[in-house]
């Protein structure tokens, strides 16, 4: 069987939107290294920028591994320590200060991805012109869904839309979720703070992801398209495509 290397682009963007007067929002792209990731700082929280730029932070910091495995386990173990502080720190400020962000991260490696989160920022998968929803927001509205007290249709019109139950800083145990697969040739990903979901449903996103002609085009038109609707929180997103080498590009190189 012909080895498939894959080599990656991405694009991000993140804006304060038309409400909001701070962008408590972080995006991190390390093409290279095969990881991006999106945290949403928890409005309405104190120094909601703080804990997302915490968990940015924390994801620069990260070596590159030999195994996925090892990869994986470091990601998930730095982003335990910044819960972990983040808890530590509230505890030390004035009762009831939670320091919260959402968090959702992909990885690459050897051909396979990983999407872990905490939230409701989401990853997203384009293949074969059909886009899936790779995690599930942790939110109440979803909760709801999930025991049938809420039709999915319905849940736009939701008025606690914005209420997670899980997120980093929240708890001292913090679960992530974590999906994985291989990776496809052509396959886009796309990790976006509810800024963009909020704003544009999936079948907009697919629209415009379908439709342009580069990655560049697709970032521009779903930024445009969220401050067309009013943009009423931070939004920011990564888009990130997986290119197949050719196999005759392959011999030249060897
Ligand atoms: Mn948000």
């Amino acid at each position: 069987m012909k080895r498939r290397d894959l080599a990656f682009v991405a694009v991000e963007r993140t804006h304060v939107g038309r409400v909001r007067k701070l962008n408590e929002d972080r995006v991190l792209s390390r093409t290279a290294l095969g990881l991006w990731a999106v945290a949403d700082g928890m409005g309405g929280h104190q120094r909601g920028d703080l804990a997302s730029g915490m968990i940015v932070d924390a994801l620069v910091a990260i070596d590159p591994m030999d195994s996925g495995f090892a990869f994986l386990d470091n990601v998930q173990d730095v982003i335990q320590r910044v819960n972990r502080t983040l808890v530590a720190h509230a505890r030390l400020s004035a009762p009831g200060t939670v320091i919260g962000s959402t968090v959702v991260v992909l990885l690459a490696f050897g051909g396979h991805y990983a999407c872990l989160w905490a939230g409701d920022s989401r990853g997203y998968l384009l293949r074969g012109g059909r886009l899936d929803q790779i995690t599930r927001d942790h939110s109440m509205v979803q909760e709801l869904i999930d025991s049938g007290a809420l039709n999915r249709a319905d849940a736009p019109a939701f008025g606690r839309s914005n209420v997670i139950t899980r997120a980093v800083g929240v708890q001292e145990s913090l679960a992530l979720d974590l999906h994985s697969g291989p990776i496809e040739g052509d396959d886009i990903f796309l990790l976006c703070s509810d800024g963009l979901t909020g704003m544009i449903d999936d079948h907009g996103i697919a629209d415009v992801l379908t439709t342009s002609q580069s990655l560049d085009e697709a970032a521009d038109r779903l930024l445009e398209l969220t401050l067309a609707h009013g943009a009423k929180d931070n939004v920011s997103f990564v888009l990130i495509r997986a290119d197949a080498a050719q196999d005759d590009t392959l011999q030249r190189l060897r």
